[in-house]
């Protein structure tokens, strides 16, 4: 491996800044508040950190609707913030990736607002505008993710314009080599000001098929799928090459593709190394899983040899060429330790969190983790609507309750199951007002249970789920198997066991994880398979095990040679 491959051994830590710490009492996150945590990242041991979107932004989805791409969003902080922020990672040994979104803008961009002034404005064509179909109404079917349709009508001119995310979100038209040459300005500016590398928001969506056709699969709201049509687009790849060419050749960053329903014969040619383009992509197959009849809002239990067979498929259809992001959670997920795990009590999140960690994190890839999940922090477990703040929550309850397609009860639900907002409550620092994150009104409500789940606790707490992760990332550093063994699936069709096996010239380190809240007997030998000097590596569980014998939701590592 070149130097140029340090994102392979790294571990990234994603901070969704409006719910990290809040340094001057008005609820909301900020740059200062980050800047206080350095040294807790540090201890933590993680090599980079990913800060979701700090840039001016109307708020309509958290900063993903992005009004200037060049600045800092006053209600975070300030430039300078930034570049103490970026000077203190780099004073500690740690990087700074940014989120690049651009597949749309805000409405309120100033290249939007002079889209929308007139067909013959000299921007019109830097979004995707499109007269009425016949009827008046809109140019396809699509819907956007968000609820509701993905076209918006625009008084002014008479036309549509597209937006596969809110209204308020409009689509950038890529087809346009001065929109790309603008994105191209943009990660100039940031790598001039020394960050080490992007996170690119939906980028296998910026390449629309040519014609924009309505799509025959049709949800249950009644619109269609833009899927078939406008993920991994014929240009897609050609746009990350020319990218990788204008702007990232020669300077030593890294990149992850966020990419929603990429296939893994497409995350193979994204991820090529010799094809330029991304270092890695975040897919979302086992994150989709659960997704239910009526969508993402039904949800539906995951059986582990479903996701295993899922997870294992990406640990082997990408070992050879290739990279793979390692990941349970970020700002748009459920917390893990609800959805896989079992938060119900207080020895089963501490065991289901540890286990989880375990299996993600011995895996080959780049692992990431989201703020709060080395706390084993919970979902939200809100019981009202009202408690709820994000855009796509509101929209689904208001058009899926509104139009009658489920009862208010059903929409709640889903929505606690699934819902991003599980993942955006304030992080819990410590046991006292406001859990640490502000000493004001938090934006969005802290989790009750931030009295026993808290920074300060699991500092303290040699058995905690915080000190779990800080070992699996010291593991990392010491054994290359770690980051480079080769992937060999164990008990593939085993339904509660989850074990596998890394390879790595005389390296050898077997993991075998317990699925469940029962206790399991495990159908394996370890010399056959590793050889008779192994020792224990890492267990969830820190009392002298028996190896046939894993208690509930026990996982333990073994390392030979
Ligand atoms: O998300 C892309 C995306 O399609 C999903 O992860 C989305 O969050 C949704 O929950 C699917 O049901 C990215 C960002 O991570 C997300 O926060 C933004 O809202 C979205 O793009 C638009 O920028």
């Amino acid at each position: 491996p070149q130097s140029s491959d340090w994102w392979k051994s790294a571990v990234v830590y994603q901070v969704y800044p409006r719910s990290f710490r809040d340094s001057d009492g008005d609820g909301i996150g900020d740059l200062p508040g980050v800047i206080e945590k350095l040294d807790y990242l540090k201890l933590l041991g993680v090599d980079v950190v990913w800060l979701s979107p700090v840039y001016p932004s109307p708020g309509d989805d958290n900063g993903y609707d992005i009004s200037d791409y060049c600045g800092i969003n006053p209600e975070f902080g300030t430039l300078a913030d930034f570049e103490r922020l970026r000077d203190g990672l780099h004073e500690r040994g740690m990087r700074l990736v940014m989120d690049l979104v651009v597949n749309h803008t805000s409405d309120e961009h100033p290249w939007f607002r002079e889209s929308r002034e007139s067909v013959d404005s000299p921007k019109r064509d830097w979004y995707i505008w499109r007269p009425p179909a016949a009827d008046g109404g809109p140019p396809n079917n699509w819907g956007s993710v968000f609820s509701g349709s993905a076209w918006e009508y625009d008084e002014k001119t008479g036309e549509y314009f597209l937006h596969l995310f809110s209204r308020r979100q409009p689509d950038l038209n890529w087809e346009n080599p001065q929109v790309r040459e603008a994105v191209h300005e943009v990660m100039r500016w940031w790598l001039d000001r020394g960050v080490d590398g992007f996170r690119m928001d939906v980028i296998n969506f910026i390449s629309k098929e040519p014609g924009l056709p309505s799509s025959p699969e049709i949800g249950a709201d009644g619109y269609g799928s833009f899927f078939a049509h406008a993920v991994d687009g014929p240009m897609v790849h050609r746009y990350l090459r020319e990218m990788n060419d204008a702007v990232l050749a020669g300077r030593d960053v890294m990149t992850v593709g966020e990419m929603p329903g990429v296939t893994l014969e497409q995350a193979r040619l994204y991820t090529a190394p010799e094809r330029r383009e991304v270092n890695m992509v975040f897919q979302f197959e086992h994150v989709d899983l659960d997704d239910g009849p009526g969508g993402k809002f039904d949800p539906v239990p995951v059986p582990l040899p479903v996701l295993r067979a899922s997870l294992n498929r990406w640990q082997q259809g990408l070992a050879e060429d290739g990279w793979n992001s390692l990941y349970w959670n970020n700002h748009d997920q459920p917390r893990v330790v609800s959805r896989f795990g079992d938060d119900s009590t207080e020895t089963t999140r501490v065991a289901s969190a540890k286990m989880l960690a375990t299996v993600l994190h011995l895996m080959k890839g780049t692992p990431y983790i989201y703020q709060g999940e080395e706390l084993g922090m919970t979902n939200a477990h809100f019981t009202s609507i009202d408690d709820y703040r994000d855009i796509e929550i509101l929209n689904y309850y208001r058009t899926a309750v509104g139009g009658g397609l489920v009862t208010p009860e059903q929409a709640l639900r889903g929505i606690r199951a699934r819902g991003r907002d599980n993942a955006r409550t304030p992080v819990q620092w410590n046991a006292g007002p406001g859990a640490g994150f502000t000493t004001g009104t938090p934006w969005i409500a802290v989790n009750d249970n931030y009295q026993h789940i808290n920074a300060e606790a699991a500092i303290a707490d040699d058995n905690s789920v915080f000190h779990h992760y800080r070992r699996l990332i010291t593991l990392r550093k010491t054994h290359p198997v770690i980051v480079h063994g080769t992937f060999h699936p164990l008990l593939d069709d085993h339904d509660d066991i989850y074990a596998y096996l890394r390879t790595h010239d005389q390296h050898k380190l077997l993991v075998i994880a317990n699925w469940t809240g029962r206790p399991i007997e495990v159908p394996l030998d370890p010399t056959p398979l590793i050889g008779p000097n192994h020792h224990l590596l890492i267990s969830t569980h820190n009392d002298a095990p028996t190896f046939h014998h894993l208690r509930p939701y026990e996982a333990r590592a073994y390392l030979a040679g």
